[in-house]
């Protein structure tokens, strides 16, 4: 029995070995009696050679097979200086396993092609990339928060009230009533840290936002943590100590992915490491307005201000300290200004912007009955939240991160879809 191997494991310490591999036709070129097949796995690629005075009939099916064809192929190792693993197969044996006369994708295709043949196009070596580093940025995560002793729950999807502001819910039948997709679990967490303390969660979060930007998916993947008995500063270390552990082991575990997007352009991920610096939203306002952006105190940052900001910082950076008719029902109102809620944002630096919301929250009834009358809401939809604060409050903070986002930052992506593998947006739900 030969062993079979990954592509990216063909070494030339191996010369001389048979090997079997299997895969896809990557490229392929003719050259007199020899077919040059690059065969393509998860792992990478190796180039295959197949020679007709050496092998007439594994020559004769290379010459048939076309690009995406999947194939198993038996041959030598050869050791080749030129081969870009310093290696290449001497092919002896080649199975085709489904011919393929066409593939759709060739070079010069449109953004737009390519999001119509996601499921082609996501086996593609520069996207298998992508989601190999939001792989390991989640493992990293889980790493972590093993380690820091947090829990993992699973919240439900279908929710009957709004986290985040009624306008971006999804609605949708249910049975003879109506339901929403959760935006966030943060409320669920919050429920979960009377029996658990520190809790966290991977859910995908639904926001109908029809605004059309670089950082908005209508369905990503949210990580959200909660934590009982931390308030702002607290919460605040969790979040870098986190990103920054994901960061620096990504950076360790997938560097190869990360080159073939950002060369050796990685002095922003390297900085990663806490304390990351922190600005109040009065000095980032101050900022702002010395470089000249219209903006006053009071007025929320977009996405436009928010690339300004990250001008000033080569790493990620926090904002604290926001007002409070800008910012959730949930959060607590700062007892030295009741203008403003203990609230802080995480901004990635290179113009991306706000990668985690987070905030203590309101742990007194009668101030968070306040705040959703305030708000316009019904406190009755929110019974059993209120619930909450009757029985045994403790305070408390959380953050949701958007894994989308974090990855569009660490791998310098143009759009958060290409971050997520069949992405969700306005005018897209297909395929
Ligand atoms: O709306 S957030 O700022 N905050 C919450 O949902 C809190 N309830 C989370 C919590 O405290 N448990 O969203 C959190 C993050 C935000 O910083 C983004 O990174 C990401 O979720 N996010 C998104 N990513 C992609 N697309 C969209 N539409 C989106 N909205 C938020």
């Amino acid at each position: 029995m030969i062993d079979k191997v990954y592509c990216a494991d063909v070494t030339p310490e191996m010369e001389g070995k048979k090997v079997k591999l299997a895969g896809w036709v990557y490229r392929k070129r003719e050259v007199g009696k020899k077919v040059f097949i690059v065969l393509r796995d998860s792992s990478g690629i190796v180039q295959v050679v197949f020679s007709k005075d050496l092998n007439e009939e594994a020559y004769r099916e290379a010459k048939k097979v076309g690009i995406e064809s999947s194939v198993i192929i038996e041959g030598t190792v050869k050791a080749d200086s030129r081969a870009p693993t310093g290696a290449e197969v001497q092919g002896e044996k080649l199975q085709i396993i489904q011919n393929v006369d066409f593939f759709p994708i060739t070079k010069d295709a449109s953004d737009e092609f390519l999001l119509d043949v996601r499921h082609l196009h996501l086996r593609s070596p520069k996207v298998a990339a992508i989601m190999k580093v939001k792989s390991t940025l989640m493992q990293a995560a889980r790493e972590w928060l093993l380690q820091d002793g947090w829990y993992e729950v699973f919240p439900p999807i279908l929710v009957t009230g709004a986290v985040e502001g009624g306008a971006t819910l999804f609605k949708l039948k249910y049975f003879d009533r109506y339901a929403y997709l959760s935006q966030s679990a943060q409320l669920y967490l919050e429920a979960a840290i009377f029996g658990l303390e520190k809790v966290w969660s991977l859910t995908p979060s639904f926001r109908a936002e029809k605004s059309r930007t670089r950082r908005h998916l209508t369905e990503f993947w949210h990580l959200e943590l909660e934590a009982a008995w931390m308030d702002l500063w607290d919460i605040m270390k969790v979040e870098e100590e986190l990103v920054s552990y994901m960061v620096q082991r990504t950076l360790e575990l997938r560097k190869k992915e990360i080159e073939l997007y950002r060369k050796d352009d990685i002095k922003t991920l390297k900085n990663a490491v806490p304390p990351f610096p922190r600005i109040s939203y009065d000095e980032a306002i101050d900022i702002l307005q010395s470089k000249g952006v219209n903006i006053e105190w009071g007025e929320d940052m977009g996405a436009d201000e928010e690339r300004v900001l990250t001008e000033e910082f080569e790493s990620p950076f926090f904002v604290y300290g926001y007002p409070k008719h800008i910012k959730a029902f949930y959060m607590k109102e700062d007892p030295e200004d009741p203008r403003k809620v203990l609230a802080a944002d995480m901004l990635a630096p290179e113009g991306y912007g706000e990668i985690i919301g987070g905030s203590q929250r309101e742990d007194d009834y009668d101030k968070l009955v306040q705040r959703i009358l305030e708000e316009g809401m019904d406190p009755k939809d929110y019974e059993w939240y209120l619930d909450l604060r009757k029985y045994g409050s403790v305070p408390h903070s959380g953050f949701g991160l958007g894994l989308e986002r974090l990855v569009a930052w660490v791998l310098k992506l143009d759009h958060v879809r290409w971050a997520t593998l069949f992405p969700r947006t306005p005018s897209r739900l297909y395929p």
